[in-house]
């Protein structure tokens, strides 16, 4: 009971410590013209990682923007999103005079802020405009929706994005599959590490188009009279998922 006690405020401090950066940071302001060690970057035109919906989008070439390109819309609830594997990303643009005033940014489904784009400042080509860092391992979908009305000055603008996708490193614990599948069902997969790296591998390789469809899970446990049983997790029936490791010595 102590123990648990102990954990709840040890998980309620640490809550804290880190939930205040990620607030104060969360607007970015760095510049970063190529990504950061362990990051992916996806330009606005790559249209296997994009999605643009809900509005007239345009392309423009321009040589400060990464790649000298950019993807923008001026229509009330243009929207883009983007699915990931990771636990952090950065979206690249600048704050300017005919950006967006009110850009509703949504993570995994739930609104999250709306940002003001829209200012007088100097365009500073490349800026990380949102960043999350410490998102739980898994799939997360991203989407920003530009609400205010039409106009040729107020464009909600994608140059790019960076995805931080390397699961985070255990030397030498399980972890837990959490899968949420289109159909609604949940199940749970207790896996050792090099299964999970070669669930995460087999995932992303499918999302580019390359890899099988499914991933065999062998079951060590309540196998009854047969010699071995098999779960088969189809791809393009998941619809979200998440790892959580622990070690289990100290369970
Ligand atoms: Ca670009």
């Amino acid at each position: 009971m102590r123990k648990s006690k102990f954990v709840m405020v040890s998980m309620v401090f640490l809550l804290v410590i880190l939930v205040i950066p990620m607030q104060a940071f969360a607007a970015g302001g760095d510049i970063l013209t190529n990504p950061a060690n362990g990051w992916t970057r996806y330009d606005d035109r790559d249209n296997n990682f994009f999605n643009y919906s809900s509005g007239t989008w345009h392309q423009e070439s321009y040589t400060p923007y990464y790649n000298g390109t950019n993807s923008n819309s001026g229509s009330q609830n243009a929207t883009v999103s983007f699915t990931f594997t990771g636990t952090a990303f950065r979206i690249l643009d600048f704050t300017g005079s005919n950006r967006s005033s009110q850009v509703q940014y949504s993570l995994d489904g739930n609104v999250i802020q709306t940002y003001n784009w829209h200012t007088s400042t100097y365009p500073n080509y490349q800026t990380v405009l949102i960043e999350e860092e410490s998102l739980p391992f898994g799939t997360h979908t991203v989407t920003l929706k530009k609400l205010d009305a039409t106009g040729s000055t107020a464009l909600l603008v994608i140059d790019a994005v960076d995805i931080k996708n390397i699961p985070p490193v255990e030397s030498t614990g399980r972890a837990l599959l959490e899968i949420t599948y289109v159909s609604g069902l949940q199940q749970e997969y207790d896996l050792s590490e090099a299964e999970i790296t070669a669930f995460i591998n087999a995932y992303n390789a499918h999302a580019v188009g390359t890899g099988s469809v499914l991933f065999i899970v062998e079951k060590n446990f309540n196998k009854g009279p047969f010699n071995s049983r098999k779960n088969y997790i189809v791809f393009d029936k998941i619809e979200t998922f998440e790892v959580n490791e622990y070690d289990p010595v100290t369970q």
